[in-house]
């Protein structure tokens, strides 16, 4: 039986030190406001009414003193009706907290990343009162540093690494700081009498078989029974089970097939059937490997070698327990729909909900998981080994059953601290956390989850004394291009695997003006400037901007453009990767969402609005791409079947006069690229004016010849029709003259209002229709506009 403390009336107190709550909050706050179980005190305050959102304008900086303080939860339950034993159990604990039953400290905890069990069938009384009281992690973490000696940490300027919680929460160069506390997952009270299981582990690979490990508790005469389809084995609880699904249907990601799921239920039964306790997931039956031989990075599933089209994933909401089952729903569908098969969970951020892992089996996306590690030297010493230690297993043996999971890696980025910023000089031998990268972690893989392949780091160049960042083994990060170069610099180089990448931009114009409220609004506002935390963020949009853009006139320009150029440089990175496979086997763009509206390298904003990027990802990772390089045209066929079509290739003025013009049949195997020279079809006479087209009718290429500041565009002419639909409202452009990224923004007069299409570039004579969908009633005139439709030749 189990009884779920979250459904009980809950009280939140401020503890000690209280010397930073403000003086108007203390007395409500000494006597208790209502609170949320899972939840966090920052919630709970703003439920209560006492602060102002922290994601708006700049009251995160007014509400620092939320992670100084100290919070106590306290709840009353009766003792429960049934008999056995009876235990106190937590989800999850965030993070440093006392728990007391009845007046009596029963444990103390460290982890956020754990779940917690307490024992207290002796304890219970007919009235009983739990307080869990959660003390400030900043100051635990300072504490400990100041202990433990100082390490390097680039992710913040707290000392992070000294913590097992969430490094994000003390703020990242995209995220707020604001340092939570609270019970974050479920909290109950079971009581169970023969016998429980204990833990449940499992693996499944592609011919079927499934092996069930458990460890259970209490009577030893107990019989464990699994059933998977129509196959049922039983055995005693003692030893494994192993059950075999004849002829599996096999799960792959959605690129690549079907994601056949098939239920597991392990049972845990007394000698004559009685069922004791149940344990039930989906599991799915396929290989994941990665091919490693000669510096390669390549995912295999199934046999079948990928090049991934990933985005990396951090927590989408700074209160991770306000993110249920619907909302990943959504976010790994948006990314489905970007046409991403693979979602790495970076190592700043948390394990996942087992919703997210469930989400990514369902839609076939496979996951790469980074162990919690990131931007920072780790304390190997106690606590912290055994913290990371018991932490990890537990989440080994959580996610295993997911066929979604296809990589565990170490951490994110401290092989980059150590070769790279001089970690390995101002470290001087001291340990840094290389022991868990390299030998816990590993290790635990191997016993728990061995047929998972394991990476020490992201990025990883296959062995520790040589540099992480080798372009002829492993997998990059490129960052040098965003903080210091022109996104041209991507086609410099070119790695076997680039786990990650990234631009930023503004948030959609609907979340940027609902969370910042400045007048004037401008690129250097109080609040605009609040919601970008990148070092030296908009000086660096504005320097990415200037190679190709005049500098902008308006907000309305400033934000347009900032976002044509982070769809641009992604969509540059993207199209040249692919059309290097296979000597390139996958790109992790930096990243998919955020956790509050901000300023930030996502495609998805942190009110799950979609920026013009995730448009330009759903063009950059479609299953058949035809990108204009230097060395020609390149066909990329990542689906299954050949690709068998015939290229028109044009040079064209931007005013449509065609100058030159071929055609070329091609067959492009599945998972192959094919690269088609242009010959004298792309020498252009005046770069200005040009533009080379490579058609196949259904895909495009667009290449113009000179860059944005040398090109002589048209004035923009065209017409446009506006009709009602039952969703919203089509518009259809016809072009008079060449239109360059031609965007709608219909966010800008509904906060509901999406279009289905964003960047089109068009030639004279080329239509295209983009729906709106929206509830709300809009001025069919406001919609084919400035500022809602624009394009970039009537910039400035
Ligand atoms: C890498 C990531 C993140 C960071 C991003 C952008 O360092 O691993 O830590 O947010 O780049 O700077």
């Amino acid at each position: 039986m189990r009884i779920d403390l979250g459904a009980h009336d809950w009280t939140l107190r401020a503890c000690g030190p209280l010397n930073h709550v403000p003086i108007e909050l203390a007395r409500r706050l000494a006597e208790g406001i209502p609170a949320s179980v899972p939840g966090t005190v920052h919630t709970d305050l703003l439920a209560a009414g006492l602060i102002p959102d922290p994601y708006l304008d700049r009251n995160e900086a007014d509400l620092q003193w939320i992670g100084l303080t100290g919070w106590r939860y306290e709840t009353t339950f009766d003792r429960p009706a049934a008999l056995g034993t009876a235990e106190l159990v937590f989800d999850g604990l965030d993070t440093i907290a006392e728990i007391e039953l009845n007046h009596r400290v029963l444990a103390e905890t460290r982890n956020m990343h754990r779940s917690y069990r307490i024992p207290v069938t002796d304890l219970l009384a007919d009235g009983n009162t739990l307080a869990v009281t959660f003390s400030s992690a900043v100051r635990y973490a300072r504490a400990e540093r100041a202990r433990l000696g100082d390490l390097p940490n680039l992710g913040n300027d707290e000392p992070a690494n000294f913590i097992r919680k969430m490094a994000c929460n003390f703020g990242w160069d995209w995220g707020p700081k604001l340092v939570t506390a609270g019970l974050w997952k479920t909290a109950s009270i079971e009581v169970w009498d023969v016998g429980r299981l204990r833990q449940v582990r499992v693996a499944a690979g592609g011919d079927g078989v499934v092996v069930v490990h458990a460890e259970v508790e209490g009577r030893d005469d107990l019989v464990l029974r699994a059933r998977v389809a129509d196959v049922e084995v039983s055995g005693p609880a003692s030893a494994p089970l192993r059950a075999g699904v004849p002829d599996p249907r096999l799960w792959w990601p959605h690129s690549l097939g079907d994601q056949p799921l098939y239920p597991l239920t392990v049972t845990l039964e007394t000698a004559d059937g009685s069922i004791v306790d149940t344990w039930a997931r989906e599991i799915g039956f396929r290989t994941v490997e990665l091919d490693t031989d000669g510096g390669a990075f390549t995912f295999r599933v199934n046999g079948v070698p990928l090049f991934v089209r990933g985005a990396n994933w951090i927590p989408d909401d700074c209160f991770p327990h306000r993110v249920d089952a619907a909302r990943y729903d959504r976010r790994v569908r948006q990314a489905v729909e970007a046409n991403i098969d693979l979602l790495r969970v970076w190592g700043g951020g948390i394990y996942e909900s087992d919703d997210f892992y469930a989400a990514c089996d369902r839609q076939g996306v496979l996951v790469w998981q980074d162990f919690l590690f990131a931007c920072a030297g780790y304390p190997e010493e106690e606590p912290l080994r055994r913290e990371v230690e018991a932490e990890a297993r537990e989440a080994v043996v959580r996610l295993a059953p997911h066929p979604s999971l296809a990589l565990w890696c170490g951490n994110n980025e401290n092989y980059l601290g150590w070769f790279h910023w001089g970690w390995r000089e101002s470290l001087a031998g001291r340990e840094w956390g290389a022991g868990y990268y390299e030998d816990l972690l590993p290790s635990i893989v191997s016993e728990l989850d061995p047929s998972r392949p394991y990476v020490p780091g992201s990025p990883w160049s296959g062995d520790p004394e040589r540099d992480a960042l080798d372009d002829d083994h492993g997998c990059v990060h490129i960052w040098d291009v965003w903080n210091e170069r022109d996104y041209s610099a991507y086609l410099e180089r070119v790695p076997r695997f680039v786990s990650e990448f990234g631009w930023q931009a503004p948030p959609t114009w609907a979340t940027l003006t609902a969370a910042v409220h400045d007048v004037p609004l401008t690129p250097e506002s109080p609040g605009i400037l609040h919601h970008q935390k990148a070092a030296d963020g908009n000086g660096k949009l504005a320097r990415g901007l200037a190679h190709h853009f005049p500098a902008p006139e308006s907000v309305a320009d400033w934000h347009y453009l900032t976002q044509v150029t982070q769809a641009r440089a992604i969509r540059t990175g993207i199209e040249h990767f692919r059309s290097h496979r296979p000597r390139c086997t996958g790109t992790i763009v930096w990243q998919l969402n955020d956790c509050w509206p901000v300023t930030s390298w996502s495609a998805i904003d942190g009110a799950e609005r979609r920026k013009p990027l995730w448009y330009a990802l759903r063009d950059a990772y479609a299953d058949r791409l035809i990108t204009l390089q230097e060395r020609g045209a390149v066909l990329v066929n990542d689906s299954a079947s050949p690709w068998e079509t015939t290229v028109e290739l044009r040079r064209m003025t931007v005013d449509g006069e065609i100058l030159a013009k071929t055609s070329q049949s091609v067959r492009v195997p599945p998972r192959a690229a094919v690269v088609l020279p242009v010959g004298d079809v792309g020498v252009a006479s005046d770069a200005r004016r040009e533009l080379l087209v490579a058609d196949t009718g259904a895909e495009r290429a667009i290449r113009f010849l000179a860059d944005d500041l040398d090109i002589d565009y048209p004035e923009p002419r065209f017409e446009t029709r506006v009709e009602r639909t039952a969703t919203g409202y089509a518009i259809t452009v016809t072009a008079r003259s060449v239109l360059r990224d031609l965007a709608v923004f219909p966010d800008r007069l509904a906060p509901d209002a999406e279009a289905d299409q964003c960047l089109l570039t068009l030639l004279p004579g080329d239509h295209a229709t983009i729906r709106v969908t929206t509830r709300y009633a809009l001025d069919p005139e406001q919609l084919v506009t400035r500022p809602v439709l624009r394009c970039l030749n009537d910039v400035g």
